[in-house]
């Protein structure tokens, strides 16, 4: 098993955070990086969790704080995303999230369905359903970048944890009676994947705890409107695809072997809208003229 993923130190780094079911949103990141595949170094993606669980929702019923409308169809992106990995081994990972967890041993998740686990269980049926969910196990908690000073997670960094070595031996079950609004402060685990946000003495202990060098987390987990967030440093939260109108929708890209000086650094220098022709509704003017392309 290997919860912590260190990537390579060249190259193009993508990350994506919470798709939810998005199809569309989904083949937007998987172009670009199949894109970036061809620039020299090569690239690798990461995403960072939430794949799955999305709204079945009619169009004429959408709210507003859902962001621009979709049909959410987690099975099709789940078997998109296991293809893609499959035709680029060892250069495209998927970060556990609340939501997969959900599948493997982690609380009942009720976000459009009482059991959203057990609805996507249904669509899959019995023997894919068995298949994800061995799939699901395996997949790492963290990635590192540490020549770069990145480390992408699931949600903020506010797990107490001594080094890489104990991220390894978490187990992924033991939560179901777990109340969610315990979860960020059961455990390592239950932090790592559920945390909104937490202080600058204590990212930068989890940082550090990972690898001296690491610098920014780069998470999401909430949604932020406007497409990224800093709390604080070294908390850089990005929403790629759900709760987001499209030309608010931001995914990270960093050259792996160009060393990071802060969230802000990597916000102003590394952030693209996935959607850069639709037009903005939330994000601020200024930050897309100086900062993201
Ligand atoms: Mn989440």
């Amino acid at each position: 098993m290997n919860r912590v993923v260190v990537l390579p130190e060249h190259g193009r780094l993508l990350v994506a955070t919470d798709l939810q079911g998005n199809v569309g949103d989904f083949l937007r990141v998987e172009a670009v990086f199949e894109e970036a595949l061809g620039a020299p170094g090569g690239a690798v993606l990461v995403v960072t969790g939430d794949l799955v669980h999305g709204p079945e929702i009619d169009e004429r019923d959408w709210p507003d704080y859902l962001g621009t409308f979709y049909r959410g169809d987690s099975k099709e992106v789940l078997e998109r995303a296991f293809e893609l990995q499959q035709r680029h081994p060892g250069r495209v990972h998927y970060l556990l999230g609340n939501h997969e967890h959900a599948h493997v041993g982690g609380p009942v998740v009720s976000k459009f369905f009482p059991d959203e686990a057990r609805r996507l269980e249904d669509l899959l049926g019995p023997a894919e359903t068995s298949l994800v969910r061995d799939w699901i196990s395996s997949w790492p908690f963290i990635a590192v970048a540490p020549l770069a000073g990145l480390c992408m997670l699931h949600a903020a960094p506010h797990a107490r944890i001594e080094s890489a070595a104990e991220v390894e031996r978490l187990p992924l079950d033991g939560f179901f009676d777990v109340p969610l609004e315990e979860m960020a402060t059961r455990g390592a685990l239950g932090a790592l994947l559920w945390a909104r946000t937490t202080t600058t003495e204590r990212g930068n202990e989890f940082l550090r705890a990972l690898d001296p060098r690491l610098r920014v987390a780069v998470y999401g987990h909430d949604v932020v409107r406007t497409g990224f967030a800093i709390d604080r440093e070294p908390l850089l939260c990005v929403s790629t695809s759900f709760g987001c109108f499209d030309g608010d929708k931001l995914y990270l890209s960093w050259d792996l072997s160009d060393r990071a000086a802060s969230a802000a650094d990597v916000a102003s220098r590394g952030l693209v809208a996935l959607h850069p022709t639709a037009p903005q509704v939330h994000r601020d003017p200024t930050i897309s003229s100086s900062g993201v392309r």
